[in-house]
């Protein structure tokens, strides 16, 4: 006897795969575990291959793609946010909200080819801001606004990644703390401390914020220092915002002129005036030309709610909201692809015949990601990266 536990059957096709499955239950435990798996093996079972449940559960129709996708989305959610959206992805929603679209592209297509060979019979549809032409517009709106829920999504799912960057000893590593609740890194008053970049994965308001600490930026300093500040232009090249910040007392100087120079191009960049409790100013945003500069203290605590506040604009604002999707790259690459045909197709009503393979071709695009279009390659790569047993 290794361990009493519990067989549970589930005949095809009532199981999450699709076939037969039976699943033994132990007590846990690695070892026991692990002496209970041997033992299938030697009785002629195999390890699973990771995803590989989800795999054949999609491959026996149980699933579609973005479906299996929602179920490692739901695994590594990493907010309560991110899970409830992948749960709605996993119910079936987002594949629901792309087969709506599909329906309505495929439902103009049969309309233009009927045009096509019977244009007498249909001529108000062709009509210049006719009906053909209100339909385009109706569905470039309904994919942009998918997209826009799909891009809050990315971020809910990934994180918005927030850099924190500027000249030594201005106080990044107290904020990292002070953002996090906790001491995660160490802050000292020489400049120079931090040589490493230190990631910490915080959570605002359901959106997950993936902070990093970065090496304060400056040209001297001894060869590891330098070493540090060269992982801190990798993190900055990788950011979605950067947080420059300034000792209040001294504001911009011509070294942060310097880093500001060097940021990427178009880049968010939000300016802190750090250590405002040093100079009497109290703490609080400035907006002038489009530009935000927020007084705070990372010492005091007193301004981070704002911080906290401009950070959620960035990501896009409520985490919650119903038509935010956890979308993939490659669900926004669909999305988009999709949309650049059918403002194509809306750009050609004199030629028809171009107008119907636009959109076919938007129509193809969005259903890849359901999974009806879908090469083995694609498939290997998304269910890899699951982990094993899922
Ligand atoms: N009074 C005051 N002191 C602060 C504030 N923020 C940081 N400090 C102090 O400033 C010094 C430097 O802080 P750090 O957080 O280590 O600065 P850093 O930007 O991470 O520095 P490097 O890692 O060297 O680049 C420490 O002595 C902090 O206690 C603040 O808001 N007010
Ligand atoms: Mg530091």
């Amino acid at each position: 006897m290794i361990d009493e536990g519990i067989a549970l059957f589930f005949p095809a096709p009532r199981s999450y795969t699709g076939e037969d499955v039976l699943e033994l239950q132990g007590h846990g435990g690695p070892v026991v575990m692990q002496m209970l798996l041997q033992r299938c093996q030697e009785l002629g079972a195999r390890l699973a291959a990771p995803g590989e449940f989800t795999l054949r559960a999609y491959l026996n129709g149980k699933l579609d793609l973005a479906q299996a996708e929602a179920v490692a989305d739901l695994i590594e959610a990493s907010t309560a946010a991110a899970a409830r959206s992948a749960t709605r992805s996993l119910s079936g929603e987002f594949s629901r909200a792309i087969h709506d679209i599909a329906d309505r592209l495929v439902a103009l297509r049969v309309r233009i080819e009927a045009s096509l060979d019977f244009p007498e019979e249909d001529a108000g549809f062709l009509e210049e801001g006719g009906e053909l032409s209100c339909r385009l517009a109706e569905l470039a709106e309904r994919l942009e606004r998918m997209l826009r829920g799909a891009q809050r999504g990315s971020i809910l799912r990934t994180g918005l990644r927030v850099v924190l960057v500027g000249q030594p000893n201005v106080g990044k590593s107290s904020l990292l703390n002070r953002l996090a609740g906790e001491e995660r890194a160490i802050v000292s008053a020489v400049p120079g401390t931090t040589r490493d970049a230190l990631r910490e994965t915080i959570a605002i308001d359901g959106i997950p914020l993936q902070i990093i600490d970065t090496a304060g930026l400056r040209e001297d300093g001894d060869e590891v220092e330098q070493l540090g500040i060269a992982r801190s232009w990798q993190e900055i090249a990788q950011a979605d915002v950067v947080l420059h910040l300034l000792d209040a007392r001294q504001g911009m100087a011509e070294d942060d002129s310097m880093i500001l120079a060097k940021l990427p191009h178009g880049i968010e960049r939000l300016v802190v005036m750090n250590k405002c409790d040093l100079t009497g100013h109290d703490a609080g945003k400035i907006a002038t030309d489009g530009k935000t500069t927020l007084w705070l203290s990372a010492l005091t605590g007193a301004g981070i709610p704002l911080l906290e506040q401009e950070l959620l604009r960035v990501a896009g604002g409520q985490a919650d909201s119903e038509d935010v999707f956890l979308a993939r790259n490659r669900h926004l690459a669909a999305i988009e692809a999709a949309s650049s045909r059918v403002l194509a197709a809306a750009s050609r009503p004199d030629r028809l015949e171009l107008c119907a393979e636009e959109l076919r071709l938007a129509q193809r695009a969005l259903s890849s990601i359901t999974g009806e279009f879908t090469s083995d390659n694609l498939l290997g790569e998304i269910f890899s990266g699951f982990c094993i047993g899922k």
